[in-house]
């Protein structure tokens, strides 16, 4: 398959530089980068073409690179989480990782010169980072508790990982998908509370009956980018959960061949849509397919408000539990990484699940195991009890390590909420997103408050500040929030979410002595080269 790409003249640089050479032909090249060293490669095979194979050279840390792994329903082993912390610990204080918002796991601190290696190990481990950047597919979201919830409907496991297997050729890499005009996102949803965040994919799939079948309604050009937020439009398209990766493909297929290519700006899938119209788009879709679709069904099973899944949770397995951990802002250290592993083997059954909100999940817990469980030490700092605040706290990954962040992220939004959850008392959750720059990775368009960083002027000079995001919906009846106010500076942000949090959210202020308590406090975690 041979992608239909416009004439050279009107190409962007991007579109150029993918002209001269795919992305995935760096794969045979990793051995000559790692004996020549990052200061002596081409830059955009450096800078770009690297990402093809989930490679990622950070400006802010040259040399030090960050590996995004694909994590299919975020679903990891404890064998694999150990490989992603034996490769973070060899980097000392520069190693790291991230639990993402795609419910993946990044690495950071890595050296191009360990990188045959490291693809050796995750190939023996059946990990893989290809394909999860630039014009590609990103890691397939699906139910966190898929398989153990009580009130799933649809496993989405399998699906996810059979989508990616498609997409990228059972991990090897698929040429036919790695020149998309732009990124790509799929989610699949099996669960009643939309715990993907269907609304802000490329392609979701929302669980729904049609004439007493279960299978999927089809949600499409769903994404958030610096120009333009959009979310994701019925297709008007029902699908039995077999055909999803025959769906997928035709869409990717459309999209790669006709998806706009001289403006990056306006590359995503929303933008081919809005061009064509739905009917046409539709009718592109089944012409790939060689067979005409089945129209959505009248009404879909999202019919929940979106839980967290932190705390205890019984399965839908008599006498097994589900433990959600909180992990502060996503942060993890290979102490951290060893320690989960160990816990899900001696407690659970050896895997652990990734969230969108940044956090870990440890599946199959036996009633008679809880209570050792909540002893270990890790608990004290991933909680399954934090703060309210720290609680539904998500953040991009900021000026630390990303070269367009306009301002640092994680620390500040951690310190924030651990300062208001002491200042406050909010009988519920409240989901703040701070997100670094207006490309908004860390989604502030779905939270109740969304922060986006930007620069501002206070008392004359230029100075870190956010845009204030509000009435973001998640789970049933999703809906994006928007920007309320623009250019608060951050030294000023906190009575500003202090006020809002009282007046919008119901928090009243903690009288003398109710504070949080020392072990909620302890949860809260510190972002410094000492935990690793
Ligand atoms: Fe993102 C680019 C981090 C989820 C929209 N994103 C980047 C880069 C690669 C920029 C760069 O090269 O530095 C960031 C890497 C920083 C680093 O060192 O970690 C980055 N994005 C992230 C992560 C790690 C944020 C996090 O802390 O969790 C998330 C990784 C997900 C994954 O595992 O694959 C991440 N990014 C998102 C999301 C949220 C989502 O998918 O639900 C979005 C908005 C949804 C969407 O894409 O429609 C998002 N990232 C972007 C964009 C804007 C895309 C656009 O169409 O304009 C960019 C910039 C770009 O692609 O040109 C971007
Ligand atoms: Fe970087 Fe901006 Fe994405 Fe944050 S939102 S990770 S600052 S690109």
């Amino acid at each position: 398959m041979t992608s239909t790409v416009p004439a050279a003249a009107s190409l962007n640089k991007f579109e150029k530089f993918k002209a001269e050479k795919d992305g995935l032909a760096i794969k045979a090249e990793l051995e000559h980068f790692a004996q020549i060293g990052w200061e002596a490669m081409d830059e955009t095979d450096r800078d770009h073409r690297l990402k093809w194979v989930g490679v990622f050279f950070r400006p802010v840390t040259p040399g030090k690179f960050m590996v995004r792994m694909r994590m299919p329903n975020g679903v990891v082993t404890s064998g694999q989480m150990r490989v992603l912390a034996g490769v973070v610990q060899r980097y000392g204080e520069d190693g790291s990782a991230d639990v993402t918002t795609r419910q993946n796991i990044q690495l950071r601190g890595i050296r191009i010169e360990d990188i045959p290696d490291i693809f050796n190990q995750f190939e023996e481990a059946g990990l893989t980072s290809v394909q999860s950047g630039m014009d590609n597919v990103r890691n397939i979201t699906g139910s966190p508790v898929a398989g153990i919830d009580a009130d799933e409907l649809i496993d989405t496991r399998g699906l996810c990982r059979k989508v990616q297997d498609m997409i990228t050729n059972n991990g090897e890499g698929n040429p036919s998908f790695t020149n998309l005009p732009r990124k790509f996102n799929i989610a699949i949803a099996g669960c009643r509370d939309n715990s993907v965040h269907a609304e802000i994919n490329d392609i979701a799939f929302v669980p729904a009956y049609k004439n007493d079948t279960l299978g999927f309604n089809v949600l499409v050009g769903g994404f958030f980018s610096a120009k333009r937020c959009a979310a994701a439009v019925p297709m008007n398209v029902w699908v039995d959960p077999r055909d999803v990766v025959a769906l997928c493909e035709a869409i990717l297929i459309v999209y790669r061949n006709h998806g706009l290519r001289a403006n990056r700006q306006k590359a995503r899938l929303m933008w081919l849509i809005d061009e064509w119209g739905m009917d046409r788009f539709r009718q592109e879709v089944e012409q790939q397919l060689g067979y005409a679709l089945q129209t959505a069904a009248p009404k879909d099973e999202i019919v929940w408000d979106k839980r967290d899944h932190v705390g205890i949770h019984a399965q839908k397995q008599p006498g097994l539990n589900y433990v959600g951990l909180h992990v502060p802002v996503g942060r993890l250290y290979a102490a951290d990484m060893f320690d989960l592993a160990r816990i899900a083997e001696v407690y659970g059954s050896g895997e652990l699940r990734l969230t969108v909100e940044q956090n870990i999940i440890i599946p199959n817990v036996p009633d008679s195991r809880l209570a050792p469980l909540l002893n270990e030490p890790l608990l004290n700092r991933f909680s399954i009890n934090p703060t309210p605040l720290v609680r539904s706290l998500v953040s991009c990954t900021g000026a630390q390590f990303c070269n367009f962040a306009l301002i640092e992220t994680k620390n500040r939004a951690l310190a924030m909420a651990r300062e208001l959850d002491q200042e406050l008392y909010c009988s519920r959750p409240v989901r703040i997103h701070w997100t670094g720059c207006p490309n908004s990775c860390g989604q502030p368009q779905v939270a109740d408050i969304g922060l986006m960083g930007t620069k501002t002027r206070k008392d004359g000079k230029a100075v870190d500040g956010v845009d204030l995001y509000m009435g973001g919906k998640v789970g049933k009846e999703a809906e994006l929030g928007e920007c309320v106010r623009k250019g608060i500076p951050c030294d000023d942000l906190k009575p500003i979410l202090r006020e809002l949090l009282i007046q919008n959210f119901g928090a009243t202020s903690r009288t003398e002595g109710a504070i949080a308590s020392p072990a909620n406090l302890a949860s809260s975690l510190q972002i410094t080269s000492d935990n690793a």
